[in-house]
């Protein structure tokens, strides 16, 4: 990558590891404080902590990481940016920056303990909307740098099909804009209005339904640049090819058109939305499983062919020959192995009569600690252990390539005791979101007490795993010693078939798209507002 898209790539990663080391803290007292064995300060409060931890880690180090990552995989793949490209990219980083740092004032002065998901009747300081209506304008900033370079590779190389990494880059900036149209509506004439004093109420069925419009492709948005690296980057590191080039296109397709008209799984147990428009969705939900299960066999094919093209023999001969002292490889692979029972867990809650058991509970924490914070986050760090020494013109040396895997395996160590706790108490029916309490001496709250001190053991372990990787990447970014890192793109198997163009065929898709939008939402909508309440007055965080 040119050095000056590195400086643009290097600006997003410094914001998003900052993000981590203030979210990890968060996310440390979170864990002490329901174990009910430590008490936070008078000044600051449980839900304050808890919005901080899940803004900073969910919304600020996905995007600036996602965001920093897919503009380093175009400048590679499809060109250095052109000067207009990289300015537009700099534009985005300090929107993004901008509205960032408003966000976490509020925050931080407790004008806006609204959560992470901030939907109505949870009321912030307008500034709080402002500050995250001002990211996501940033972020689509990015997204058209993004959309600018593969529009003139696509100019200068007519009839041939984008690099992979920069259509994979493309698919999921395009799903990103679409699905936050959702979220960009409830603030603007929902949230805001309402916030400045301009309106009394809201409808809070219509701003969690926009909200989660936006909430779930959300999820996907962070899934698919992880499944960049399992698809097209991985298979280098190891030593072997991509199995696909046009499975992966095709799967990555598919969460372009199924990502969305999805979010009611999020709302099963909520009044107001006819039940079947809720199995239309569910039934989206489960097409959406199906890119995953395509992955899962892509990566098991790549594997398996990498290694008994080393000779290997028996049906799992393939797993020695992998290159397990490699952090490049192995940390995402924990990851990889995480998502197994992570997908199983999304499977559970998308199941109508299953999620009546698990909803509200601490088990869907769990389940999103396992996807996003394992899955996804271990391959981000997977990713920087090359992608930010290759920016820096540095190395990773032997001596943090093996501390690289120490953090991989404490972090699989403290999420297991974490989200595995969390998983088990949920089905025992603790809830989510809440702090410490006895339940005025319930039978029942007590059984939850033993699962919520292994959640603070797990804690404390994974905070360790985050000061290792912040002391990683001070190192990678600034101390490690000069040298050229290898940018790993992969190469197509020979026997893979030739990428047809129609996957390059944006009316199509995006058609498709805003068909199933369109059939998934309207009448719903239509509903709400018919028999709209008079609406909330909500409650004031400020
Ligand atoms: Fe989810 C709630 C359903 C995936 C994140 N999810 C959440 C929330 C978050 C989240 C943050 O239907 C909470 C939101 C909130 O605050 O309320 N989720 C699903 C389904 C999937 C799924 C069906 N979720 C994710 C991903 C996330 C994420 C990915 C983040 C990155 N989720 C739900 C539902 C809820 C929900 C309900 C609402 C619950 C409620 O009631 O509130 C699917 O996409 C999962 C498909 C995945 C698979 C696994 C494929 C496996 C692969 C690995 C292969 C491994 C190899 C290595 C090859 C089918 C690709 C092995 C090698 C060896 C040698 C063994």
């Amino acid at each position: 990558v040119d050095r000056r898209d590195g400086k643009l790539t290097m600006a997003h990663f410094y914001v998003a590891f900052i993000a981590l080391a203030i979210g990890g803290l968060a996310g440390l007292l979170q864990t002490l404080v329901r174990s009910g064995k430590f008490q936070l300060p008078t000044w600051t409060g449980y839900y304050q902590i808890l919005t901080l931890h899940g803004v900073v880690l969910g919304l600020v180090l996905t995007t600036f990481f996602i965001m920093g990552f897919q503009l380093a995989l175009v400048s590679k793949t499809s060109g250095t940016f052109t000067r207009k490209q990289r300015l537009t990219g700099w534009i985005g980083f300090w929107t993004m920056t901008i509205g960032t740092i408003m966000t976490a004032i509020m925050i931080l002065t407790n004008q806006a303990s609204v959560l992470y998901t901030f939907y109505a009747p949870l009321q912030a300081h307008a500034l709080f909307y402002l500050g995250l209506t001002l990211v996501i304008i940033g972020s689509w900033i990015d997204g058209a740098a993004i959309i600018m370079a593969y529009t003139s590779w696509r100019k200068a190389n007519p009839g041939k099909p984008s690099p992979l990494l920069t259509f994979m880059s493309l698919v999921n900036t395009l799903m990103w804009i679409v699905a936050t149209i959702g979220v960009a509506a409830t603030v603007l004439f929902q949230l805001l209005p309402w916030s400045l004093g301009l309106v009394d109420r809201v409808d809070v069925l219509v701003s969690r339904t926009l909200f989660w419009y936006f909430g779930h492709p959300l999820v996907y948005f962070w899934l698919l640049p992880a499944y960049m690296a399992w698809y097209a980057i991985v298979p280098k590191i190891i030593g072997g090819k991509i199995f696909s080039d046009s499975l992966a296109r095709m799967s990555f397709i598919l969460f372009l058109l199924f990502s969305i008209p999805v979010g009611f799984h999020h709302q099963l147990m909520e009044p107001g939305i006819d039940p079947a428009w809720k199995f239309l969705q569910v039934i989206l939900t489960f097409l959406v499983v199906i890119p995953s299960l395509m992955t899962a066999f892509s990566l098991f094919a790549t594997f398996e062919m990498y290694g008994r093209s080393k000779g290997s023999t028996g049906l799992f001969g393939w797993v020695k020959k992998l290159p397990w002292g490699d952090a490049r490889f192995a940390v995402p692979f924990i990851g990889m192995l995480a998502f197994i029972p992570a997908g199983a867990g999304g499977i559970i809650n998308a199941s109508n009569q299953l999620n009546q058991v698990v909803h509200n509970t601490i088990w869907v924490t769990g389940h999103f600690h396992l996807t996003l914070a394992t899955s996804v986050v271990l391959t981000f760090f997977g990713i920087s252990y090359w992608l930010v020494p290759h920016l820096t013109g540095r190395v990773l040396t032997k001596a943090m390539n093996k501390l690289a895997i120490i953090q991989g395996v404490v972090w699989a160590i403290g999420m297991t005791f974490m989200s595995g706790a969390m998983h088990a108490a949920g089905l025992l029916g603790a809830p989510r979101r809440s702090s410490f309490s006895t339940y005025g001496g319930s039978e029942q709250a007590a059984e939850w007490i033993p699962y919520q001190i292994a959640q603070a053991v797990g804690g404390t372990i994974l905070f360790l795993g985050i000061i290792l990787m912040l002391y990683i990447f001070v190192n990678l970014a600034f101390f490690a010693p000069k040298g050229e890192e290898e940018f790993p793109v992969g190469e197509v198997a020979d026997q893979a078939e030739k990428t047809p163009m129609v996957f390059e065929n944006w009316k199509l898709w995006l058609g498709i798209t805003v068909l199933l939008i369109l059939f998934a939402y309207t009448i719903p909508f239509i509903d709400m507002i018919q028999n709209a309440p008079i609406g909330s007055k909500g409650y004031k965080f400020f």
